[in-house]
């Protein structure tokens, strides 16, 4: 059920370090057509940094691991793509639709092609007011329980982060904050929590995925690292506008699986796209240290 791109293939036959990326950023995360040029620019940071991309997709019915630069084209235009987390592959697979992958869902496909290394921009979280809605994405609970290691710049800043950081503990998942003790928050460097974990260098997160496997603990690790500075929106910047988009949200009913593309749609808008230059940067950033741990773990 699953094809290769012949990149990818290729890397697998050679035993090359690889890194899987995600879909759901391209057709849920970014407007068009940058969110096009900046899947292909994360590849390329992958492969200057000596590893091999293996972008993660569903199309018509069949997994991806490793998109073609025509279907990385075709998917970032498509319309009536289905945001695919654990709960939705299945039937995606199943009844022959095209689906992005969010966290949970490339970490399932990273598993079953062996890839162990995943770079995405941040993962999915507690929502605010999860007290009443009971909304917590998904990736949460994939973290504990599929042996990927995850890199990002945290979870997203929209999120209720001490709330995820207690979820994420429950579960059993390392979160490890690169070079820094504060947990980094997506489009900034600070949010304010202390990291419950803290590692500086790629041969030290990979010695502690080893170790994992070694003692036989399920789950993946989270990697929280610091968008660049030169890169980052401050906090005291960003956060007003994350409660005027929160609100609005919340005045138009926005729920589910809409809640985290509406968030970041109305913060692109309201920051005039610095948000998404942010997004990019953080990205690159991730794919770069994720190629290090690769390098690393083979
Ligand atoms: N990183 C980004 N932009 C994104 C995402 C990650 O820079 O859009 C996606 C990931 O696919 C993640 C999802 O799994 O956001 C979280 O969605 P939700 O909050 O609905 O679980």
């Amino acid at each position: 059920m699953i094809h290769y791109s012949p990149e990818v293939a290729e890397a697998r036959a050679k035993g090359l370090p690889l890194v899987a990326l995600e879909s759901t950023i391209i057709t849920h995360g970014m407007p068009f057509p940058q969110n096009v040029e900046a899947a292909r620019a994360v590849e390329a940071a992958v492969r200057a940094a000596g590893a091999v991309p293996a972008t993660i997709a569903v199309l018509d019915g069949q997994i991806f691991v490793g998109l073609t630069d025509a279907q990385l084209d075709h998917l970032g235009q498509a319309q009536d793509v289905m945001k695919l987390s654990r709960a939705d592959l299945a039937v995606c697979v199943a009844t022959g639709r095209t689906g992005a992958t969010t966290v949970a869902a490339t970490m399932i496909c990273a598993e079953l092609a062996g890839i162990k290394v995943f770079a995405t921009g941040g993962i999915g979280g507690v929502h605010r007011g999860a007290e009443l809605s009971f909304d917590i994405s998904a990736d949460l609970q994939e973290l504990g329980q599929t042996a990927v290691t995850v890199v990002a710049a945290g979870a997203k800043a929209i999120l209720d982060l001490p709330k995820t950081l207690e979820v994420l503990e429950t579960l059993g998942v390392p979160v490890i904050a690169v070079g820094q003790d504060e947990l980094p928050a997506f489009w900034s460097r600070a949010s304010g929590l202390k990291a419950p974990l803290r590692l500086d260098t790629a041969a030290e997160i990979a010695a502690a995925h080893r170790t994992r496997a070694a003692l036989g603990l399920k789950g993946g690790q989270l990697v929280t690292n610091p968008i660049p500075a030169a890169d980052e929106i401050p906090r005291a910047e960003i956060m007003p506008v994350v409660e005027a988009a929160l609100a609005e949200a919340e005045a138009q009913g926005i729920s589910a699986k809409a809640v985290t593309p509406f968030l970041l749609d109305r913060i692109f808008a309201a920051t005039e796209g610095r948000s998404l230059t942010a997004n990019i940067a953080l990205v690159l950033n991730n794919a770069r240290l994720a190629a290090q741990i690769a390098r690393e773990l083979v």
